[in-house]
C-alpha cells in the first residue's frame, strides 16, 4: 500500500513531476488502483449563489469588480431558487453540490445565515454539501460545520512566491489561515490551484509542496486549468498543454495517493480523448453542468455519455461517511 506523506522534499517532488511522462502516468494510475473504487468518479454540481462585484483583485476573475468582464452582478439567491438547482444536479448525476459565492471573507451578516439555512436545505436532499465563499473564521467554519456542511473549497491558486504576481488582496498565509479553520471544525478540505496563470514549473511544484505537507491532506483536490476571460488581466494567457494537465495532476496524485484528485475548469477545450488520459493519470472528480460558475462546461449529458464511454461510473454520495455530528453538550 502506497504510504500517505507529509515530508515531501520539493527535490522529490520535482524528480516525480519532471520524469518521463508515460513512467510518471503509469506510476499515478497504479497508485490510483489500489484504491478499490478507481472506477467511480465524484461529481460535483457549481452554483454561484452570489455572482460579480468582489472587491478582490484576482489577475485570472471574472468576477473581480475591477475588470470589465460583461459578467452581471446579483445578490445573494433565494434559498428556492438554489433547491431548485440542487434537485436538478441531483437528478442529472450529481452527488455533491458546491456553492460560489464572490465574496472576499464571510462576514456575520444577514447573507451568511441565509447561507446556513441553504446548506441545511441542500444537506436535506441528501447531497455532500460544499461552500466556497472566501475567507472564515473558526467560528464561521463552525457554523457552517454545524449546518451540515461536508466540504470547503479555498484553493492556493498558485505558489506563495507567485501569489502577489495574482492577486494583491490577501495573503498566502491568510489563505492558509482559513484552511486550517476548516479543518478545525471537521469540514472536508478541498483545495488546489490554477494552471497557465503565467506561472513556473517551479511555482506548480512549490503549491503542491504546500498541499502535500498540510498536516492532513486536502481530502479534495481541484487541478484547474485557466479559463482566460476577456477583461481580466489574464485574458491573453495561451491555452494550457494537455501534457502540463496530465504531469500536474499524476504528479498530485502520487504525493496525495488518497486524495481526490478533481479535473475541473478548462474542460470544455479539451476532447474526450484528453480527458481520458487526465483520468488514467489519477483524476477522479469533475466539476458537471453546463455551467461553472460564470463561464461554460460540458453539459451533463455529453459528461455521463463520455463517462459510460470510459467505462466509469458516478460516485454516490457520502461513500466515506457523513460528516462528524457535534455533539450537544447537555446542562
Ligand atoms: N471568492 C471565493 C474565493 O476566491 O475563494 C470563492 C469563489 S472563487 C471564484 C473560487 C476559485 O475559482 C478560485 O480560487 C480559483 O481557483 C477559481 N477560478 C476563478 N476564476 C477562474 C478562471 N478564470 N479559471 C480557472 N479557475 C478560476
Ligand atoms: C475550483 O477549484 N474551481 C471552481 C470551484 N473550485 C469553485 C471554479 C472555477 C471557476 C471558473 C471560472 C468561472 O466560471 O467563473
Ligand atoms: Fe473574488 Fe474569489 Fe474571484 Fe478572487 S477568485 S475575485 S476572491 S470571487
Amino acid at each position: 500500500m502506497t504510504e500517505v506523506r507529509h515530508d515531501w522534499t520539493k527535490e522529490e517532488i520535482t524528480d516525480i513531476y519532471y520524469s518521463p511522462l508515460l513512467d510518471l502516468i503509469y506510476r499515478a494510475a497504479t497508485i490510483h488502483r489500489e484504491n478499490k473504487d478507481y472506477s467511480e468518479v465524484q461529481i460535483s454540481s457549481l452554483i454561484s449563489i452570489k455572482t460579480g462585484g468582489c472587491p478582490e483583485d484576482c489577475a485570472y476573475c471574472p468576477q473581480a469588480a475591477r475588470y470589465n468582464t460583461g459578467v452581471d452582478v446579483h445578490a445573494l439567491m433565494p434559498k428556492d431558487e438554489v433547491l431548485a438547482a440542487a434537485q436538478k444536479a441531483k437528478n442529472a448525476g450529481a452527488s455533491r453540490l458546491c456553492m460560489g459565492a464572490a465574496w472576499r471573507e464571510v462576514r456575520d451578516n444577514r447573507d451568511f445565515d441565509k447561507v446556513i439555512d441553504m446548506v441545511k436545505a441542500v444537506n436535506g436532499l441528501d447531497m455532500e454539501v460544499c461552500c466556497t465563499l472566501g475567507m472564515l473564521t473558526e467560528n464561521q467554519a463552525q457554523r457552517l460545520a454545524d449546518a451540515g456542511l461536508y466540504a470547503y473549497n479555498h484553493n492556493l491558486d498558485t505558489s506563495e512566491d507567485d501569489y502577489k504576481r495574482i492577486i494583491t488582496t490577501r495573503t498566502y498565509d491568510e489563505r492558509l489561515k482559513t484552511l486550517e479553520n476548516v479543518r478545525k471544525a471537521h469540514i472536508s478540505v478541498c483545495s488546489g490551484g490554477i494552471i497557465g496563470l503565467g506561472e513556473t514549473n517551479e511555482d506548480r511544484i512549490s503549491m503542491l509542496h504546500t498541499l502535500a505537507n498540510l498536516p492532513q491532506h486536502p481530502e479534495s483536490v481541484p487541478i484547474n486549468a485557466l479559463v482566460p476571460v476577456k477583461g481580466t488581466p489574464l485574458a491573453d494567457q495561451p491555452r494550457v498543454s494537455v501534457w502540463d494537465m496530465v504531469r500536474m495532476i499524476a504528479t498530485t496524485k502520487v504525493i496525495m495517493p488518497k486524495s481526490v484528485v478533481r479535473l475541473s475548469a478548462g474542460r470544455t477545450e479539451m476532447t474526450t480523448v484528453e480527458q481520458a488520459l487526465c483520468f488514467m493519470a489519477g483524476a477522479n472528480s469533475i466539476f458537471a453542468g453546463d455551467k461553472l460558475l460564470t463561464t461554460p462546461n460540458p453539459s451533463f449529458t455529453d459528461d455521463i455519455a463520455m463517462l459510460e464511454l470510459l467505462g466509469l461510473k458516478p460516485r454516490e454520495a457520502f461513500k466515506n461517511g457523513r460528516p462528524k455530528q457535534k455533539v450537544e453538550e447537555t446542562v
